[in-house]
């Protein structure tokens, strides 16, 4: 009998299986011929009693590399106000990778009773279009989160932030099932790398694939090409379109609108600092055109 399923977990050469429309999990190994499995994909498998063979992977939506996940519907990206602090570029950076990989974001702005001040910084983000929730995640309970349980429900969620934002304490408190809780050490404020290996959870109660992830420092923007810089800052569109040169980079250019905006506060210094530079890393290119 040929079944539909989704990979929870692999370890090493098998794989856990979680049947679609039912909760039945099946340990699976796969046919010779499928190379690369990742934890989130769909795929076709039969079986004998509990045991299975992955016999063919379905299209993916999409898929991230560190940590390898593929068909997220949702990235729900953490960052604490403080401890450990955050940091503009860093936030540029992961948010100009879901965009380019074409996948929504939900930002929890967390930690909100160490330094309720510092959230109107980040709320910079909600302007840009993204949905901001601000929390103190250590005390949410399952009954009070029903603005994140809408959010969730029927998706594959991928949990991402920097090591110690609070990933694991969201995590467990969508579900039940044991995720390790770490503590940022007080030495470095850098908080310690306690979530290693990637599984997805399956919520009941949310019908929701959950992934708690190892932290997303290890983004890989390697490929990042102006074209995506571009598109990524969606704020400069409106005011890019009336500047002097049609090609202009909004760097030293005359009559930069988008320069002109930053100076009349329309446009967050932040947010222009960080396009400035992630264009260091493409200029080379960008001088040869
Ligand atoms: N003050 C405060 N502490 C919090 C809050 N949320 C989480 N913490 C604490 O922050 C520490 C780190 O939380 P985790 O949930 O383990 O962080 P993580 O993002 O999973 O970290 P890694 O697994 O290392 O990537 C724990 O000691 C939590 O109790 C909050 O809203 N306020
Ligand atoms: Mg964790
Ligand atoms: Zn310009």
């Amino acid at each position: 009998m040929l079944r539909q399923g989704k990979v929870l977990r692999i370890y090493n050469s098998l794989f856990e299986v979680l049947e679609e429309n039912s909760t039945a999990r099946f340990i699976c190994s796969k046919k010779k011929t499928i190379r690369n499995i990742l934890v989130g994909d769909r795929v076709d498998f039969e079986c004998v009693s509990q045991q299975g063979n992955i016999i063919k992977v379905l299209p993916r939506t999409n898929s991230i590399l560190k940590p390898a996940i593929a068909n997220i519907d949702l990235i729900i990206f953490i960052i604490a106000v403080k401890d450990p602090d955050y940091n503009f570029f860093q936030i540029d950076t992961v948010l100009e990778y879901f965009n380019f990989r074409k996948i929504d974001v939900v930002i929890i702005i967390n930690k909100e009773d160490l330094a309720p001040a510092e959230v109107s910084n980040l709320l910079i983000y909600e302007k840009l279009g993204y949905k901001c929730i601000v929390e103190t995640l250590k005390d949410l309970e399952e009954i009070n989160m029903e603005h994140i349980s809408q959010i969730i429900k029927g998706k594959s969620i991928v949990l991402a932030g920097n090591s110690g934002v609070g990933k694991s304490t969201l995590a467990q408190t969508m579900c039940k099932e044991s995720i390790r809780i770490g503590s940022i050490s007080d030495k470095n404020k850098r908080g310690k790398q306690t979530t290693k290996q990637v599984s997805l959870y399956y919520l009941e109660k949310y019908m929701a694939y959950l992934a708690d992830t190892p932290g997303f420092s290890m983004i890989d923007n390697a490929a990042i090409t102006k074209e995506r810089i571009l598109d990524f800052f969606k704020e400069f569109h409106e005011f890019s379109s009336n500047c002097k040169f049609s090609d202009c980079k909004h760097l030293n250019e005359p009559d930069c609108k988008v320069r002109g905006a930053v100076e009349k506060g329309q446009i967050a210094p932040s947010r222009y600092e960080n396009y400035k530079k992630m264009l260091q890393v493409v200029k080379p290119q960008w001088a040869q055109k």
